[in-house]
């Protein structure tokens, strides 16, 4: 209003003014906005850098309403279109997130659907030469820690990691109708020395909130969109 989206902190602001324009409550915890190379911190939430053309943004924040926790996350180029190396590694995540949603039924469990993410990714920094070898292998040695850290899901419901164990009698706890979990998968190139210069500091998450239902999943998040061709047609167009 007025002045340019300039700054991560006019797009908090914006989308921050939305959740209670809405009804919402407010974010249901710190909204971060994140890009370029701070895409590649968790936790950044002071969403003071410039959005710089040519990067990346990189936003998770989810509205309170009626006291239950939204937590979304897109990733989107700041200039409207994805570079090349951007895409290629936004569309892994894209692949390895789809087949995590869609593995969501009753009787799934977290383990299975991260173990998918790893594999899924894993394969993917292969191809494209950031780690070499065989899956198995650099499954085994973790070695694709260094672009996925973090699980893939966390309940969610009254608080944003919500309450509820993972596990049940020492075994990783089966999915049940009525259950709402995140899936999120992300990737994240540290700005090394021997990373191609393509890929240094893209960080990339897509996060869906998603229901077990009786029948498989109903994903809550499904009007946000996450295609390519979506956001770089959204993006076109505002
Ligand atoms: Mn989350």
């Amino acid at each position: 209003p007025g002045i340019p989206v300039r700054f991560k902190y006019h797009l908090q602001a914006e989308l921050e003014h939305e959740f209670r324009w809405h009804g919402g409550s407010g974010p249901a915890y710190a909204s971060i906005v994140g890009g370029g190379a701070n895409a590649c911190v968790l936790h950044y939430i002071e969403n003071d850098a410039p959005l710089r053309d040519g990067e990346l943004v990189l936003i998770d924040a989810g509205v309170e309403f009626d006291l239950y926790a939204g937590d979304i996350t897109r990733t989107f180029p700041v200039g409207g279109r994805f570079s090349e190396a951007q895409r290629e590694l936004y569309e892994l995540v894209l692949a390895a997130q789809e087949r995590a949603v869609a593995a969501v039924r009753p009787g799934a469990t977290l383990v299975e659907i991260h173990d998918g993410v790893v594999r899924d990714l894993t394969a993917g920094l292969i191809r494209l030469g950031l780690l070499q070898g065989e899956v198995e292998a650099r499954i085994e040695d973790e070695s694709y820690k260094r672009f996925y850290l973090h699980s893939t899901s966390h309940w969610l419901g009254l608080d944003v990691h919500d309450v509820g164990s993972y596990r049940l009698a020492g075994k990783p706890r089966p999915l049940e109708a009525g259950m709402v979990l995140t899936v999120e998968p992300g990737l994240y190139v540290p700005a090394d020395e021997d990373i191609p210069l393509a890929y240094r500091g893209i960080g990339i998450r897509i996060e869906d909130d998603v229901a077990v239902t009786a029948e498989g999943h109903e994903v809550l998040t499904a009007d946000v969109p996450k295609r390519v061709a979506e956001i770089e047609a959204l993006m076109a167009s505002e």
